[in-house]
């Protein structure tokens, strides 16, 4: 019992030098820390999708959505191609097609949560214009243009 004592007391003496340590032990810490912020920030960056993300199918033009931008935001396709708008951020979106948040009636997403996709076929030859209804007045717009294909 007395010998438990003793190295329960000595245990805690040399436990003191650890706890001096800790500024030395904290650097990890803080480094690990720095490490996780870094791909933090990284994966904000993987938010920015678009036509060469690995989310994209092949036959799509594909469209991210950060939260507050389209990325890329004007894109240019040929007539018959689908786009996919791809929402990677944390906030809901629309793709709702107009402008100065006046919709034109041709297409409107409704929210698309995060994780969520939209496609629209581009049938016709023109430029469409488009918005989030959300983000329209902090800029989140985007261009179709949509031209006619080569015949090869
Ligand atoms: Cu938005």
């Amino acid at each position: 019992m007395i010998t438990g004592k003793r190295i329960y007391i000595m245990n805690v003496v040399s436990f003191q030098p650890a706890t001096a340590d800790k500024p030395i032990t904290g650097q990890p810490i803080a480094g690990t820390l720095s490490i996780l912020l870094i791909i933090t920030l990284i994966g904000c960056g993987n938010d920015v999708t678009g036509p060469d993300d690995d989310d994209c199918p092949p036959d799509a033009v594909c469209v991210g959505m950060t939260s507050n931008s389209f990325v890329p935001a004007n894109i240019e396709v040929e007539v018959g191609t689908t786009v996919l708008w791809i929402n990677n951020s944390s906030e809901a979106h629309t793709v709702t097609s107009g402008s100065n948040g006046n919709q034109d009636g041709r297409f409107n997403s409704g929210n698309i949560s995060p994780d969520g996709e939209y496609s629209y076929e581009f049938t016709e030859a023109g430029t469409y214009h488009y918005y989030c209804i959300p983000h329209v007045q902090i800029g989140m717009t985007g261009t179709v243009t949509v031209v006619n294909g080569n015949s090869n």
